[in-house]
């Protein structure tokens, strides 16, 4: 037998030791360069390896192992820290045109005493993040203290929170001088912001105001538990104490040279940093971020110049604690404060009521902004918006302008809480809220559809449309110019018009103005489930028209059926039945109806017809594709008078899927659940003859 040699096992340390290296380098390329390098399963099983040896072997349990970014205790104060080397602020050039770069570049070469025929002084341009400025001291590469600026000589101790940055190595990689300070920016991206703002609204509690103050707030946390809840980032720009040349330490020349050595030893540097000659490059640089500005995955407030020699940053020194050599040029402000004078409810094409606050006028993100969304109910009680409000408003790039917080102190006694209108501001119908999914929705809607001057081009087109009363030739520049002009403005008044009104209109040929008569006149023999579906009830589709038409047999029926009655059709569910009734409840909208009828529509009425089974009743299908011979809509007749429900989209629940040439999605995802798919023919043969 011959001896085989046993592998020897690993020693703890020394698995340890490979762990830390693993996870802070998988670690550096998820969060810091956005480029993973193993799944996240390969990730947490190792993760999971180093935390079970750590356990098993508390002395290999150190600062700065990847395990000891959660958690620790909840402090009753944060300690204070002293800056070695104070942290400075940064002059702002507040002319935010291109003379801001001009002046800056002028003064540095004035105080370098350069005349005008002289080289171009070099600079580093960067991007201003919005956040607060945090200084983080390394030894012997393993990260001992972070600490915020406080008022630049002392700041306060916040290492346990800003070790659940992942952005921030808690070991540096390469060879690192024994101290270093590095100093940079703690941010939230927007995104991050938004997903956390989204678990707010989930929760029913108060949103955060700015991706700023919400990452303030995190690194401020007495439990480092909340913090390691909040996403936030860093990105490095500059350095605090660290070991000089003359004892090992690096010997800079220039502060690029400075910021890629930090990016090689695992901080994160704005990819967005360049070097600039002279002014004109500055003020190109200026320029070029300023139009990327909102297509940035965070807030910043400006940008930054910085000479690029740290000899001539020597050489310029400071003046009254800010360097001559940088300076910081903003841009306009994203969010500005200003008071609430009113909040109105606008009225949609759609119905949608959406409160408004009408604020006193105020520059912010480069126009002067008026108005302001609340978006619905639920987002003005979440932040309790009132009327006189002193309130923070933000308009960045060519969103809507949004209200984003209050200042409660600010509020002036005896401001009373907003409350939706229960009537709508323009017509006067009830307004309800909305059901979604069975739930109640954020939403309030007009009920009066078809008499609501704000619904009136959508209501007039939708009753138009050919699946509709079919007007052919009565398209959406004709409904606009003849709302526009004041010649129609309720639905009836469509079928009082003469020919002189509409040939009277821009670009109307007296034939065209004919054939749109006609064509209306045409679209009055027509079906009660045309006309029904015509009206636009909210959620009562085609199918929810055939279903009560068949149901009741006849429009006084359906307009006098009690929501029991409704909900006893076939296919009608509560959600269904509440807008049926609530649509004819609306006084507006009979008299509407009554108005039509006297203009003459015509359908045949009959008695209900008995509910027979029909053969594929309970069956639901899906079309997707080109069918050989029948179009769509005749698949979908001829399904539906089988009595098939037929669906847009594809689930478990979905009996047949009918594909035709060139089905996509729906095809993938019907094969992924295993429902069958039908050919044209094989429908046909499921259907009975016509
Ligand atoms: O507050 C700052 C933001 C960005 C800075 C800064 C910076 O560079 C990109 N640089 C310095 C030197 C200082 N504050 C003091």
């Amino acid at each position: 037998m011959i001896d085989q040699p046993t592998p020897t096992p690993i020693e703890p340390a020394q698995r340890a030791a490979q762990l830390h290296t693993l996870l802070h380098r998988y670690a550096h390329r998820y969060y810091v360069l956005d480029d993973p390098e193993v799944p996240d399963a390969e990730y947490d099983r190792l993760f999971r390896e180093l935390q079970a040896l750590e356990a098993a072997h508390p002395q290999l349990l150190t600062a700065d192992s990847p395990t000891q970014r959660v958690g620790g205790a909840v402090l009753d104060e944060f300690d204070k820290v002293r800056h070695r080397i104070p942290m400075l602020s940064i002059r702002t050039e507040t002319d935010i045109e291109a003379s801001g770069a001009e002046a800056f570049d002028a003064r540095v070469r004035r105080e370098l005493g350069l005349a005008d025929g002289d080289p171009a002084v070099e600079y580093v341009a960067e991007l201003k993040f919005d956040g607060l400025a945090m200084s983080l001291r390394y030894e012997n590469g393993s990260l001992v203290q972070a600490a915020t600026r406080g008022d630049g000589e002392t700041g306060e101790d916040v290492t346990q929170n800003i070790r659940t940055v992942h952005q921030i190595p808690l070991r540096l990689t390469g060879t690192v001088p024994p101290v270093l300070e590095v100093r940079g920016e703690v941010y939230m991206r927007r995104d991050h912001f938004e997903q956390l703002n989204d678990k707010q609204r989930e929760k029913g509690e108060k949103t955060y105001i700015n991706p700023r103050n919400t990452a303030a707030g995190a690194v401020r946390q007495l439990d480092p538990n909340i913090t390691a809840q909040r996403p936030l980032s860093f990105y490095a720009y500059g350095l605090g104490e660290v070991t000089p040349a003359s004892e090992g330490g690096p010997d800079f020349q220039t502060h690029w040279n400075m910021l890629q050595t930090l990016k090689s030893w695992g901080f994160p540097v704005s990819a967005q940093t360049n070097t600039a000659q002279a002014a004109t490059d500055l003020i190109a640089y200026h320029q070029r971020i300023g139009a990327l500005r909102d297509t940035l995955p965070f807030d910043i407030d400006g940008v930054v110049y910085k000479v690029n020699s740290l000899a001539l940053q020597r050489q310029l020194g400071f003046i009254s604690r800010e360097p001559r050599w940088a300076v910081a040029h903003k841009y306009p402000a994203q969010e500005q404060l200003t008071t609430v004078l009113a909040i109105d409810i606008q009225v949609g094409r759609t119905g949608k009521l959406t409160p408004v606050a009408k604020l006193a006028p105020v520059f912010v993100g480069g126009v002067t902004v008026t108005n302001a969304t609340l978006h619905n109910e639920d987002e003005i009680r979440r932040k309790d918006v009132r009327v006189g409000d002193t309130v923070i408003v933000r308009r960045a790039g060519d969103v809507i302008p949004e209200v984003v917080g209050v200042l409660a102190d600010k509020r002036v006694v005896g401001a009373a809480e907003f409350t939706m209108p229960r009537a709508c501001p323009v017509c006067g119908s009830a307004a309800t809220r909305e059901e979604v999914n069975g739930e109640e929705g954020a939403d309030y809607r007009c009920t009066g559809g078809l008499f609501c001057p704000a619904q009136r081009k959508q209501a007039i087109l939708h009753f138009a449309s050919r699946r509709a009363v079919d007007v052919e030739g009565l398209g959406d520049k004709l409904v606009e110019q003849l709302v526009d002009a004041g010649i129609i403005k309720t639905l009836p008044d469509l079928y009082r018009l003469g020919l002189t009104s509409l040939a009277g209109l821009d670009r109307m040929a007296e034939k065209s103005a004919q054939n749109v008569l006609d064509a209306l006149q045409k679209s009055k023999q027509t079906t009660l489930q045309r006309f029904l579906f015509g009206l636009g009830i909210r959620h009562a589709g085609e199918g929810t028209a055939k279903a009560l038409t068949r149901h009741f047999g006849n429009l006084d029926a359906i307009m006098a059926a009690s929501l029991e009655d409704l909900m006893g059709v076939t296919d009608v569910g509560p959600v269904v039945a509440t807008s049926v009734r609530a649509f004819f409840d609306e006084p507006h909208n009979r008299e509407v109806v009554e108005q039509l009828r006297a203009c003459g529509f015509t359908w045949e009425e009959g008695e209900p017809v008995p509910q027979t089974a029909k053969p594929l009743t309970g069956k639901t299908f899906v079309i997707t594709g080109t069918l050989p011979t029948l179009s769509r809509d005749e698949a979908k007749d001829r399904l539906e008078a089988a009595g098939a429900k037929v669906s847009g989209s594809v689930s478990k629940k979905t009996t047949y899927l009918v594909a035709g040439a060139e089905a996509g999605s729906k095809l993938d995802k019907a094969t992924e659940l295993g429902v069958p798919v039908l050919d044209e023919a094989g429908l046909l043969a499921l259907l009975p003859s016509p």
